[in-house]
């Protein structure tokens, strides 16, 4: 499937959904679309597993993008962890800034104002749930 902007996705993501009050993609929500496309039952269960991440039952609009972008959240994710831990520490963060051409003397600022924004739990790492999270809200997120 070859889906590519927000837009693009937030119509599937519609479709899918079809109680789209509560942006959420169930078990019943997709039979419900099956029924109405024809579309065999069989498929339901795959692909809830596919695309239900934390295994809560329901497909979330952030777990719906994650699973087509996810090598691209994995490559950007990849640039940072560099003991490949899943964790972005502070470290590793400074480090990888200063790869991608960051100035010295701007490295704890840009820090701080990374960790602020995708550092949900404050425990002054990143990881792999955050970034991802981050990565679907700044650039897929839903327009209300
Ligand atoms: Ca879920
Ligand atoms: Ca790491
Ligand atoms: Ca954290």
């Amino acid at each position: 499937m070859l889906l590519r902007t927000k837009q693009d996705f937030q119509n599937s993501f519609k479709e899918f959904c079809v109680n789209t009050a509560n942006r959420e993609i169930t078990k019943k929500s997709l039979q419900k679309w099956c029924q109405k496309n024809k579309v065999k039952m069989q498929h339901v269960d795959s692909f809830m597993d596919k695309h239900d991440l934390n295994h809560d039952h329901v497909i979330e609009y952030s777990e719906f993008v994650q699973f087509y972008v996810s090598t691209e959240i994995k490559e950007n994710f990849a640039r940072y962890d560099a003991n490949n831990d899943q964790m972005i520490t502070k470290q590793e963060l400074r480090d990888g800034l200063l790869k991608a051409g960051h100035e010295e003397d701007m490295l704890d600022f840009e820090m701080n104002r990374i960790l602020e924004k995708m550092d949900v739990n404050h425990d002054g790492q990143i990881s792999y749930a955050e970034f991802a999270d981050y990565f679907v809200k700044s650039n897929y997120s839903f327009d209300k």
